[in-house]
């Protein structure tokens, strides 16, 4: 039955029954006895079945499911992801374009009749809050139980979502999704800015299906930001309690592997902790931030889960992302340890299963698989798990104003050059920081290491529009603001020595960080002025319980501003401008290149 009076709602439901030819259509209504009857015909289907899910050990993972995707079907598809605005100028150089009418006379064909025999989901949900000013609704139809069950714990899922709907509003967002062939040589990921749709189609992987997540709150809804003045962006919200009781709030983007889940997730230093220090997470990916009534920015998260990557995550480097994943949490292209009918990963402890389950579906000794140089997990395995299950979840998660925001952070894997952290001397330099985002390859991603990746504020796959005009919308935000705009901050936790180690611990220790870029923004510590920027004074990073792993030398290093490799930088930060932005269509705001003449000057000085 459908669960909404929405006309447009259900004349585009009825359009793409017409195409897709679904021989059924259920709505889901999110309740439990819905969920449950799913759950239980993809866990009954033969072993084998690429829609089969597995329950896991009931005591040890209550609640938790299992499943494997296609081997071509692991990760996000950068080259077949577009974005179809009527020009190309308007999706820019950062995006694959073509034409909207292009596309869908590309398209259609194979989703004509693509869910015969099959049964359609339709899926209501709200991204953020029900309810809430800063939250948006969306609707994905699908043919796979998979994308219900995670939208479930992604999302504010069910009937709810349509109730500030109304009969007659056009503003959700249209998803199509059908797994179709899963064949990766029609799989597209498409984007329709300008109609509020998306249209997805071969891919079973989680990036590319579970369409609430970057193809809405990043791609659809930045180029709605831009019209309607907010933001979203790729980035985490955390909360730090201080011993007075006050909470500072603070967002950071960061490239994909560089922590952005472990520092959501952040467990103070011992001594941070005796003090009385506490870290919330209200966001491990994605923040939508609008101006409030008092003029301050406010940032909600959309999700309602974490989608993380499972190998790497563990008791020590991130116990709370590990605490999520205990009970009602779907694993994807993880190991299976047979003994116990629980779940395995690398880098999860040094007990890799001897009766494991590969990622792929084989049979192996665990120990003698990985010996021989085999991923038990693939490498991109994810955990999908809801906000709820997080120890450290703050308790303005569910808050529909969001949380006011007083630092933005930026940051990306740079071996030299940029120092521990330094502050921007205004929102436009802080902009010009976001735009000069970038990290080098590391060995454990294929092609060379050491190469700079440029990803301006960790957004370049998800900008969905030019992002010549994504960056004049930072300035105008920044305007609107005034004085009132969070401080903007860059950090980079991954300094190495010459012999390559990093000098920095990292992980909690992250904390002396935030502490210093909170004083910051209370004005209650002192900085030195250089050419990048305001950067520590001596002393006034607090080392208490690591002097003698981050020695006044380390200090030093983890702090210079070195006047060649910083020439180098700008000198490459003018060529990115210019060849890979403005010469491939950007429209670079002529105040970022100003902020490029004046670090120019101030270095030459
Ligand atoms: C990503 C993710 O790819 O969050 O950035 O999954
Ligand atoms: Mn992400």
């Amino acid at each position: 039955m459908a669960l909404t009076n929405n006309k447009n709602v259900l004349a585009w439901v009825d359009e793409m029954v017409a195409l897709t030819k679904p021989d059924k259509v259920v709505w889901i209504d999110g309740s439990k006895e819905q969920l449950d009857a799913l759950t239980s015909e993809v866990t009954t289907l033969p072993d084998g079945d690429p829609n089969k899910m597995y329950y896991l050990n009931d005591e040890k993972l209550p609640g938790c499911l299992y499943h494997r995707t296609l081997p071509n079907d692991v990760a996000r598809v950068e080259d077949r992801t577009f974005i179809c605005t009527s020009t190309k100028e308007a999706a820019g150089p950062t995006n694959n374009w073509m034409a909207p009418d292009e596309m869908k006379a590309m398209l259609t064909p194979l989703y004509d009749g693509v869910m015969k025999g099959r049964t359609m989901y339709v899926i209501p949900y709200s991204m953020g809050p029900i309810g809430s000013p800063l939250a948006k609704v969306g609707v994905e139809l699908t043919d796979s139980i998979y994308v219900v069950l995670n939208m479930n714990i992604m999302t504010r899922m069910g009937a709810a979502a349509f109730e500030n709907l109304g009969d007659t509003s056009d503003d959700f967002v249209r998803g199509l999704h059908s797994k179709a062939d899963v064949d990766p040589e029609k799989r597209y990921i498409v984007h329709f800015p300008e109609e509020n749709t998306i249209w997805s189609i071969n891919s079973a992987y989680g990036g590319n299906v579970l369409l609430g997540k970057k193809c809405f709150a990043l791609r659809i809804a930045s180029f709605q930001g831009k019209n309607e003045g907010w933001m979203a962006e790729h980035m985490l919200i955390l909360g730090v309690q201080k011993p007075d009781g006050e909470t500072k709030y603070i967002t950071a983007a960061f490239p994909s592997a560089c922590g952005k889940t472990n520092l959501a997730m952040l467990i103070p230093p011992e001594g941070y902790q005796k003090d009385g220090y506490k870290v919330f997470t209200v966001g491990d990916d994605i923040a939508w931030m609008k101006p409030g009534k008092d003029g301050r920015l406010y940032a909600i998260n959309p999700e309602n889960g974490f989608f993380g990557v499972a190998p790497g995550t563990n008791e020590k480097s991130n116990p709370n992302a590990l605490a999520c994943t205990r009970k009602n949490t779907i694993f994807t292209n993880v190991a299976m340890n047979n003994e116990d009918n629980t779940v395995w990963w690398e880098k999860l402890d040094k007990n890799p299963p001897v009766d494991a389950t590969e990622w792929k579906g084989a049979k192996v000794n665990g120990p003698e698989y990985i010996a021989e140089g085999g991923n038990l997990a693939h490498p991109n395995s994810r955990f999908t798990a809801p906000a709820e299950n997080c120890p450290c979840i703050s308790p303005e998660f569910n808050n529909p104003e969001g949380v006011p925001i007083s630092a933005i952070i930026f940051g990306g894997r740079r071996a030299s050059t940029t120092p521990l952290v330094y502050q921007s001397f205004d929102w436009t330099h802080g902009t010009y920081i976001g735009s000069a985002v970038s990290s080098e390859t590391t060995a454990a991603a294929t092609g060379a290491v050491g190469v700079l990746r440029h990803d301006p504020m960790a957004m370049k796959p998800f900008i969905g529009y030019n992002v010549g005009d994504y960056w004049a919308h930072w300035l105008e935000m920044g305007e609107k603001l005034g004085d009132k705009a969070p401080k903007i901050f860059n950090v980079n936790w991954f300094k190495q020595d010459e012999e390559g180690n990093f000098i920095w611990p990292g992980f909690g220790d992250n904390m002396r960080v935030l502490d210093w870029i909170i004083k910051r923004c209370e004005g209650t510590v002192d900085a030195e002025e250089t050419a990048i920027g305001y950067l520590p004074k001596k002393g006034d990073i607090n080392i208490e319980g690591i002097e003698d792993e981050v020695t006044p030398e380390i200090m030093d290093k983890l702090l210079a501003v070195d006047k060649d490799l910083w020439t180098k930088e700008i000198a490459e930060m003018r060529r990115y401008y210019n060849d890979d932005i403005a010469a491939k269509g950007g429209n670079i705001p002529a105040a970022l290149y100003a902020e490029l003449d004046k670090i120019e000057a101030k270095l030459n000085k």
